[in-house]
């Protein structure tokens, strides 16, 4: 993409690139296979800033912004979105707790995430009975002198096996959603309990488990802005996160096209290239309009964000448009390859798998549609 980028950002997305295409692509086919969690990479990804973009360089970040951030959720998707989910939701739950943790909790915990020492962050909201009705949650958080005792169940939570901070959030009182709390808490806490890997479509490297909270006792301390603040905390970080998995699945769609692009130069069928043909062609040239549009989607929300402007719709646009942009895009790159795209000789059969989850989390595109219709509505004024 030809757009003009700051010199911190253009550092940042060739750091990813250049990891991504040496280090995680030639690893990316046995990670799926294998369903290899990718540790070592996430510690790798650590050293090179990658884990704590739009943190602050005092808690081991650095520094260089949502741009660069999405930037860098491109190239590494591009390469393995196995990889990139993990990435993207540890940098979401250092963001959070960077931005609403108290000092000490931010001390404690930010640098354990950005430095790659907790391996990975998770964030555990969805339950088994409630995934686009956050505020319905069952989780309780009960307050035993200076601490709280946790009981509940958690579902779909992305590293949920190995992260080693987690955001977990619990009913603290009755109402709705102003009763709900978020709390930092740390993987190995006796009574937290991890369920077995889910037998995924797609993104089998990555790990993605339920938990269980068994009078699961955390420190007081370790409430994440007061207590209540937890319902707001998740859409703000929902918010951010959307842009993360916009950006996701622009890397995605980016790497089918090239795959499509390649094969339809070098197949050939009736004496020619198929690449040649008009049916090719037009597939392409939807392809690549899409992704480019999705591109600009993707930074648009990125930039606002950084710029500390309101972005919720444009977040919601961003990974509305751009994961459903991914699916079409991978599925007819599978289509451009025929029979060998529906093996696994090809990658584009795992792009196509990894694409499918990112129109359902981190919001579906239903939920997508309510928060863009309420957000013009609400501006359209009275
Ligand atoms: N940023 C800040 N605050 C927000 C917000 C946002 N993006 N969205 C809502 N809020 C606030 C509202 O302003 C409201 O505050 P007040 O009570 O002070 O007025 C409060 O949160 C409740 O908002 P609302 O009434 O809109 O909540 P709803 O229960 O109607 O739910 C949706 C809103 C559906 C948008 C929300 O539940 C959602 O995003 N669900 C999807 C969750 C999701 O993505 N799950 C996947 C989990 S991660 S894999």
């Amino acid at each position: 993409m030809e757009l003009q980028f700051s010199e911190a950002q253009t550092l940042v997305r060739d750091t990813a690139r250049r990891f991504a295409k040496d280090v995680v692509a030639p690893q990316a086919r046995a990670i799926d296979r294998e369903e290899r969690f990718p540790k070592e990479i996430y510690r790798q990804l650590a050293g090179l800033g990658l884990l704590g973009v739009n943190i602050p360089s005092a808690l081991g970040g650095s520094e260089a912004g949502v741009v660069s951030y999405a930037l860098a959720m491109m190239e590494m998707s591009a390469a393995c979105a196995s990889t990139s989910v993990g990435m993207a939701v540890t940098n979401m739950c250092g963001e959070l707790i960077s931005h609403y943790g108290s000092e000490a909790l931010r001390q404690k915990y930010v640098p354990r995430l950005t430095s790659g020492e907790a391996i990975a962050g998770a964030f555990a909201l969805s339950e088994p009975h409630c995934g686009s009705d956050a505020a319905a949650l069952s989780t309780t958080a009960q307050q035993r002198g200076d601490t709280y005792v946790l009981n509940g169940s958690k579902q779909w939570i992305t590293s949920g096996a190995h992260a080693g901070v987690m955001v977990v959030w619990a009913r603290t009182a009755a109402e709705g959603n102003r009763g709900l709390s978020a709390f930092v808490v740390e993987g190995g806490t006796p009574g937290l309990h991890v369920g077995r890997a889910e037998d995924k479509m797609g993104l089998r490297g990555s790990n993605t488990v339920g938990l269980t909270f068994d009078n699961c006792v955390v420190p007081a301390a370790n409430l994440l802005g007061k207590e209540g603040d937890g319902f707001k905390l998740a859409m703000i970080a929902l918010d951010g996160g959307r842009i993360g998995i916009a950006a996701q699945a622009c890397g995605v769609a980016r790497a089918a096209l090239e795959a499509a692009v390649r094969y339809a130069k070098d197949r050939q069928a009736f004496g020619h290239p198929i690449g040649d043909f008009q049916a090719i062609r037009w597939m392409l040239a939807d392809m690549r309009t899409q992704l480019e549009a999705a591109e600009l989607l993707c930074l648009r929300a990125a930039s606002l964000k950084e710029q500390k402007k309101p972005f919720t719709r444009e977040a919601s646009m961003a990974k509305l448009f751009c994961s459903e942009m991914s699916n079409r895009v991978c599925d007819r790159a599978v289509q451009i390859h025929g029979g060998y795209g529906y093996i696994d000789e090809f990658p584009v059969e795992r792009y196509l798998r990894d694409a499918r989850v990112q129109t359902i989390y981190e919001g579906t595109s239903e939920i997508q549609r309510l928060v863009i219709a309420r957000e013009i509505i609400r501006l359209a004024g009275p």
